[in-house]
């Protein structure tokens, strides 16, 4: 059976939608689960989000061992964690960073990212159209 495809969110991320709709869009991350359920068609997701560094690392660590593929969007984490590139660089697995808005676009802390050091590639600035473009690079990948 084909392993599932990991779809990671950072902190804060599940109040999308409610804030900033100028930035981030006006769906909700429930919304943008459906979208890349759908989008994957027969392929499994384990779609999650969570607001610790600890909680997303330990989701990556079962993503290296039961993944196909890790979608993540590290949220403010992207630009501080070397603990997410570490566990990212030991996946042996397709890894793509995505991003709702486009932080290189943004203000200069939001120019480094630790993530994409470790990552594949990235989808940034398409809102939750990333997701679904990250999606499509995994499949094709895979
Ligand atoms: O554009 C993205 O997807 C980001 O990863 C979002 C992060 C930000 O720190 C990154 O630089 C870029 C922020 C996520 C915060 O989520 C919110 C949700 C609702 C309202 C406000 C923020």
């Amino acid at each position: 059976m084909t392993k599932p495809i990991y779809i990671i969110n950072g902190p804060n991320l599940n109040l999308l939608g409610q804030r900033e709709p100028d930035i981030y869009g006006s769906q909700t991350l429930t919304d943008i689960q459906a979208l890349c359920r759908d989008a994957a068609g027969k392929r499994d997701i384990v779609f999650s989000q969570h607001n610790s560094e600890g909680a997303m690392i330990d989701q990556i660590h079962e993503a290296r061992t039961y993944g196909s593929a890790l979608l993540i969007n590290p949220a403010a984490y992207t630009h501080t964690s070397v603990a997410l590139l570490d566990a990212i660089k030991t996946l042996d697995i397709p890894v793509i960073e995505i991003h709702l808005s486009n932080p290189a676009a943004r203000e200069t802390f939001r120019t480094l990212s630790y993530v994409a050091m470790g990552a594949t590639g990235t989808v940034s600035g398409f809102g939750a159209q990333s997701y679904l473009l990250g999606l499509q690079a995994a499949i094709n990948l895979l």
